[in-house]
């Protein structure tokens, strides 16, 4: 995409601040409950990353009702062209759209919203140089997917419709961005012939959940925990930037899913 700034260069980003209910945030395993301390931390080394790597951010105030509300991502989708609120597959998470709308109309002229019927979340979603890439899973289903299509459209992106493998939560759950062509991923989700225009990098063994890392301008931010796949992207010349992910890991979330993150300016 010759011409065109990279999708991974963003100078704004919105955060919410954790609630307290954080810890009782929705997860598929058993792995214990996060602290609140814990997630605050983890928030605010990540904040402080997003603005060493120049993005400016906007703080929402926590929201009490709703647990999973830090994970901005899931709820709505940021582009310079406009914003879309979407339909949380997780009936718990519903709420979450019209809390974060007013921020987006602010920020945004166009703000489109996802079509009934049909559900969709933000984790599903990977921009990519090649077009937008929405992933089916268990919180994105066909009829959304197409409804999100239309609306890209109506923005002027092109997108395509991807499995997720079973039992992963989202999408990018098992995915992201590295740069213009080449994705982070792992081996279930590389079986598939999703990335096939792009060149992949597999996570080690044992690092799954390393896949959800967030390039973000010049540096890629990856899990603290995951030493293996820092090396190998060290190794492919990528500018590391470790995280600490372990307490938002026990609600299955990743690095991607704490900001919306756009090119504001020119
Ligand atoms: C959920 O299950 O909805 C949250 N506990 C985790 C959301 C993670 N979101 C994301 O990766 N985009």
């Amino acid at each position: 995409m010759s011409g065109q700034c990279p999708v991974y260069r963003f100078d704004a980003a919105i955060v919410r601040r954790p609630a307290t209910s954080v810890v009782r945030g929705l997860r598929a395993g058993d792995g214990g409950d996060p602290t609140y301390e814990g997630v605050l931390a983890e928030q605010d080394a990540y904040i402080a990353a997003l603005k060493a790597a120049g993005v400016a951010i906007d703080i929402l105030p926590p929201l009490d009702a709703f647990p999973d509300s830090i994970f901005v991502e899931d709820p709505a989708l940021v582009f310079s062209q406009g914003a879309i609120l979407l339909r949380p597959g997780a009936k718990s998470r519903a709420g979450e759209v019209a809390e974060i709308s007013s921020a987006l109309k602010e920020r945004f002229q166009t703000v489109l919203q996802l079509p009934e019927p049909g559900f969709a979340e933000g984790g599903d979603i990977l921009n990519t140089s090649h077009g937008v890439m929405i992933g089916l899973s268990a919180r994105t289903d066909l009829k959304g997917a197409k409804g999100l299509q239309s609306c890209l459209t109506e923005l002027g992106l092109k997108s395509r419709i991807v499995e997720t493998p079973e039992g992963v939560l989202h999408f990018k759950t098992d995915c992201s961005l590295l740069d213009d062509e080449s994705i982070l991923t792992t081996a279930r989700l590389s079986r598939s012939d999703v990335f096939d225009d792009f060149e992949t990098v597999i996570v080690p063994e044992g690092e799954e959940a390393a896949a959800n890392a967030l390039r973000v301008n010049d540096v890629v931010m990856v899990g603290e925990q995951f030493p293996k796949t820092i090396e190998l992207l060290d190794k492919l010349g990528y500018d590391i930037v470790p995280l600490e992910t372990s307490q938002i890991g026990k609600i299955d979330a990743g690095l991607s899913c704490m900001s919306l993150r756009w090119k504001a300016g020119d």
